[in-house]
């Protein structure tokens, strides 16, 4: 039997999750993290003042969940490690609780049959390092560097799949220019550098790693493919330059091992560069990718400028571009997030033509939805809606690979409800919800769901 939508041979299905938003108990167990101060300083600007230490405790219920995956069919999972968990205050000594901790979690994940993908950094920046000047600070790229190695040389028998960082973008853009992570600073220029350190920390662990490990090492990037308003020459030029801050300085250096040149002249023109290192140029070229973790949640539109920056306002990428709110744009609206599930066939397709068909896959996908308790029948939440939102993204998904794409798995941002940065609870994104008062784990229908997909290996429509 055929299936109307069969995916390739071996196709990783899973979710993914990450160290802070999971884990729990950090307590005395644990270094603390530029989350834990913030809350500690501004626990108002959490969703209902809910801060990282109420998770849905994977620290204690891992096995539950693990066999939870299992049983929904997942066949991989990426989880992150805690840098301040497995070496507190970031340099250091090793915790050999969270030594015990993370092997018993990949054993155990080995055991069920499902293949542990290990991320190194999600957002979550020890707090001391962070008091030294965190990215901006190359001191740190050497604690980032001898953290890779020791977790490489730790867990590295086991685990074959490694990813260096999670969406490098968004601890520059929410904790550098828009503020919405610590340590909330406004300024293009420290945002530039710490964006170009943290691809130096990544091409120093990709380096380390192939050195002495025989698995894959990536990065995961979201990916916003960057829509014009039209195809007048200025809104493709907003476009592009747009595209060139929020993806192609992430994706051009781990993928190709440069940055584009007009990325570069831009900079320059504007007094932007950052600071770098002779070698820096080389460690790059030298250390690209071997795979690809692609997060696509929604694409950008965008617009020429509609009204000249200040000239003697602060340089900002948003000199150049106005973002566009195109009429009749389908939203997830508790999010305020486009959906556009042909985004991520676009993407693919780019990936094919212009970063020689790297193998990558969908690491993160998902829809976020408000109070979804509304939507429980007879003890389990009916979540038709993520049913649609996922398959319509599996189609795309599905016709990148049938023309050629080296589109390897999907996972779904998450595994279970859990706690989201700001947004702590608000937005749930689960196969299963979590009780918050118990800790108790319910199948959501979508888990039910995903498990046929997982066992056919695709679905009709
Ligand atoms: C990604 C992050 C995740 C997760 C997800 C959903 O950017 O990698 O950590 O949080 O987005 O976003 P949010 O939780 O903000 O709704």
């Amino acid at each position: 039997m055929t299936l109307d939508y069969q995916f390739p041979k071996d196709f990783w299905w899973g979710s993914a999750a990450s160290a802070t938003q999971t884990e729990g108990s950090t307590n005395g167990i644990s270094g603390a993290t530029i989350w834990d101060r913030w809350y500690k300083e501004a626990p108002n600007r959490f969703f209902e003042g809910v801060g990282p230490d109420q998770t849905s405790d994977f620290y204690h219920r891992y096995k539950e969940d693990i066999t939870n995956m299992k049983a929904i069919g997942h066949n991989s999972f990426r989880l992150s490690i805690s840098w301040a968990r497995l070496i507190p205050g970031g340099k250091g000594d090793v915790n050999d609780d969270a030594v015990r901790f993370y092997n018993e979690v990949i054993d155990e994940l080995l055991n069920q049959g499902i293949e542990p993908f290990v991320n190194l950094y999600h957002f979550d920046m020890p707090i001391e390092l962070q008091d030294i000047g965190g990215w901006e600070n190359r001191e740190v790229i050497e604690a980032y560097a001898d953290y890779a190695k020791i977790a490489f040389d730790l867990f590295g028998d086991r685990v074959k799949t490694w990813f260096t960082f999670n969406e490098p973008i968004v601890p520059v853009e929410g904790g550098y220019l828009y503020d919405f992570h610590y340590p909330n600073v406004v300024d293009a220029r420290r945002a530039i550098q710490v964006a170009y350190n943290t691809m130096i920390a990544h091409a120093r662990a990709v380096k380390l790693y192939h050195e002495a490990q025989d698995g894959k090492i990536g990065i995961v990037l979201n990916l916003t493919p960057s829509y014009p308003r039209s195809q007048n020459p200025a809104d493709l030029k907003a476009a592009h330059i747009c595209d060139l801050f929020f993806n192609r300085s992430f994706l051009d250096p781990a993928v190709l091992g440069e940055y584009p040149d007009d990325l570069i002249e831009l900079l320059e023109e504007h007094g932007q560069l950052p600071e770098t290192k002779v070698d820096d140029k080389d460690l790059l070229k030298n250390n690209i990718i071997d795979i690809l973790g692609v997060n696509y949640y929604q694409p950008r539109r965008v617009k020429a400028k509609e009204h000249l920056p200040n000239p003697y306002a602060p340089f900002m990428p948003d000199w150049f571009f106005d973002n566009y709110e195109m009429p009749g744009r389908k939203m997830n609206v508790y999010r305020g997030w486009e959906i556009y599930e042909k985004g991520i066939y676009d993407i693919m397709i780019n990936l094919k033509e212009n970063y020689g068909n790297i193998d990558s896959f969908i690491s993160e996908n998902g829809m976020g939805v408000q109070n979804e308790e509304r939507f429980i029948k007879d003890g389990r939440i009916e979540d038709d809606y993520r049913i649609d939102f996922i398959k319509e993204h599996l189609k795309w998904l599905h016709k990148a690979a049938e023309e050629g794409c080296n589109v390897k798995g999907y996972h779904l941002w998450t595994f279970m409800d859990n706690w989201s940065w700001m947004n702590a609870y608000k937005n749930r994104y689960g196969f299963f919800s979590v009780d918050l008062e118990t800790g108790e784990r319910t199948a959501k229908k979508s888990a039910e769901w995903i498990a046929e997909v997982s066992k056919q290996n695709g679905f009709n429509d």
